[in-house]
């Protein structure tokens, strides 16, 4: 099977995990679980669990706990879709080829979206079927909060939101695009160390791996968005030419982005290369990040 057709079973495979495990409550009568399923339904690369889900087989963790922490981990990521794509923030009509929530529903519905997303994938993370150690389980909701909110995707989110009135240096775009893109990248390469409770032997290496990782495909995200296809990438682009923005590429050139994002990536290759034949699916998805179109 080629790579692109694993990576497709993969997600449509995912999404219906993600719908089964939206938690049931006949509280909701109101349009509000309509919306939720519709973003998550709208599909994507689904690229944050798949690393969670691989990183967890190297590391031996239970099939069941790993789907669960995969699943907060893209929650996470939908609800910064939704509320990035709103009028105030990136005001875009098309995500993923569909309607944005907002523009489906309306702006109160998907900042809503958003806010349940986000409480969902805790009250996942924070679930005995989680894990049965409550100290693994803890861990988790505090890694993942670090990594999305306050001082991580969050704080990258206005740091971007403000760069569209600065003249940025090359490493406060870094430092940027860390907390925006890479935080959410680091939580699901490293979780699984967290699950199988080897932090000492694994965090460092799987640290580095996704700091690589996220930096890479961060910057292939800006040459897409010079170079892709808007039909393609399902969402708008040419985005921070227009709002005047610094990016990696502005500042460094397209060759020589492509080029260092190149070198991230086999420098990610060769760290996880360590665990042999069970990583050949991460490797995959390092090759990929550079060769996507979408
Ligand atoms: C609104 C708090 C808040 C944060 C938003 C994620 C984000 C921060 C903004 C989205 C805009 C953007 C270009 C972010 C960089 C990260 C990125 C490339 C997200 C898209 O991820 P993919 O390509 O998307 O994995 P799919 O649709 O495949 O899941």
């Amino acid at each position: 099977m080629n790579f692109n057709t694993y990576l497709s079973n993969f997600s449509k495979n995912f999404t219906e995990e993600l719908i089964n495990i939206i938690p049931t409550s006949d509280l909701n009568t109101s349009n509000l679980k309509k919306a939720i399923v519709y973003t998550i339904k709208v599909g994507g690369k689904r690229l944050r669990p798949l690393l969670v889900m691989e990183t967890s087989k190297i590391l031996g963790v239970k099939r069941d706990y790993a789907i669960r922490v995969a699943s907060s981990v893209e929650f996470i990521h939908c609800y910064s879709l939704v509320h990035d794509d709103l009028p105030s923030m990136d005001n875009d009509d098309l995500r993923r080829g569909n309607l944005t929530c907002h523009k489906k529903f309306n702006e109160a519905t998907a900042i809503l979206v958003g806010d349940a997303l986000q409480s969902i994938s805790f009250e996942i993370l924070s679930d005995l079927k989680t894990h049965k150690d409550g100290n693994v389980r803890s861990k988790l909701v505090n890694e993942l909060a670090k990594c999305a909110g306050y001082s991580g995707m969050v704080e990258g989110q206005m740091q971007d939101l403000e760069a569209e009135k600065k003249n940025l240096k090359i490493n406060e775009i870094k430092k940027l695009q860390d907390l925006k893109t890479g935080k959410l990248f680091h939580f699901s390469c490293t979780a699984a160390t967290i699950l199988s409770q080897q932090e000492d032997k694994y965090y460092r290496k799987f640290q580095k791996f996704s700091k690589n990782l996220g930096l890479a495909f961060q910057i292939k995200d800006d040459i897409l968005d010079i170079e892709g296809d808007e039909k393609k990438m399902g969402k708008k682009v040419r985005k921070d030419v227009s709002l005047g923005k610094e990016t990696f590429i502005s500042l460094k050139g397209i060759e020589d982005s492509k080029k260092y994002a190149e070198l991230l990536i086999e420098e990610a290759i060769e760290i996880i290369s360590i665990f042999g034949k069970s990583s050949d699916i991460l490797i995959k998805i390092c090759r990929m990040i550079m060769k996507r179109s979408k």
